[in-house]
């Protein structure tokens, strides 16, 4: 439930029980990228993902006839700031991996650019994650991670990997770019696995 009245001034419209602990509502949508934002022509993205059983790509085409979802959702950055009710259309991770096989529980995302992030499998399965490429109706912009980017809002949003271009499945976890350097293994927004 939702305690926030527009056009109310002061601290109270910034209680909302959808806002996990130490974190601050914002209306804006910051950008945070650790590196120059890449330019990607939908012509030439590709995404594949990569298991023990082989690999699996598909291109801008391919990808937009799979099943798309609308996503309702909240992101929660590990910098404090939370962003409430975002829109965005992508294809969830159930779909994904109904074409892939594996055994594997762990999975790395890759980016163009070369950033990486850890999550486990069954964090991005169930309607938790997507490959996402609409924001709020309309394609996603570069520096938010355009041409299409992860997205896993029930954890911090450094696991929502920008420009992702794929997937690569591992038999144990191991740590992405952030992971490497002080942030949380895990990253639940509601623990407060920020730091480590
Ligand atoms: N490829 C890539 N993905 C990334 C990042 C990055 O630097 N490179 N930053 C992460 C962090 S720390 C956050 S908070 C979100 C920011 O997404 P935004 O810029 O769309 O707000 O993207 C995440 N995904
Ligand atoms: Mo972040």
């Amino acid at each position: 439930m939702s305690f926030i009245t527009r056009g109310f001034s002061g601290r109270s419209r910034e209680h909302d029980d959808r806002l996990p602990p130490g974190q601050t509502l914002v209306h804006d949508f910051p950008v945070l990228s650790a590196g120059p934002t890449p330019d990607i022509d939908t012509a030439d993205w590709e995404f594949t993902v990569r298991a023990e059983s082989g690999e699996r790509s598909w291109n801008w085409d391919q990808f937009m006839s799979l099943e798309i979802d609308e996503v309702d959702t909240d992101s929660h950055c590990v910098t404090h700031w939370s962003k409430l009710g975002t829109k965005w259309r992508g294809v969830s991770l159930d779909t994904i991996f109904e074409h892939v096989e594996t055994d594997l529980d762990y999975v790395m995302a890759h980016s163009y650019g070369g950033y990486t992030t850890n999550v486990p499998l069954d964090e991005l399965l169930d309607a938790k994650a997507w490959i996402a490429f609409e924001f709020d109706g309309e394609p996603l912009e570069a520096e938010h991670g355009g041409p299409a980017r992860l997205l896993v809002p029930h954890l911090y949003f450094w696991k929502s990997a920008k420009w992702v271009r794929g997937l690569e499945m591992m038999d144990q976890d191991e740590p992405g770019f952030w992971e490497q350097n002080g942030y949380h293994i895990h990253g639940d927004p509601w623990k407060e696995e920020r730091y480590w």
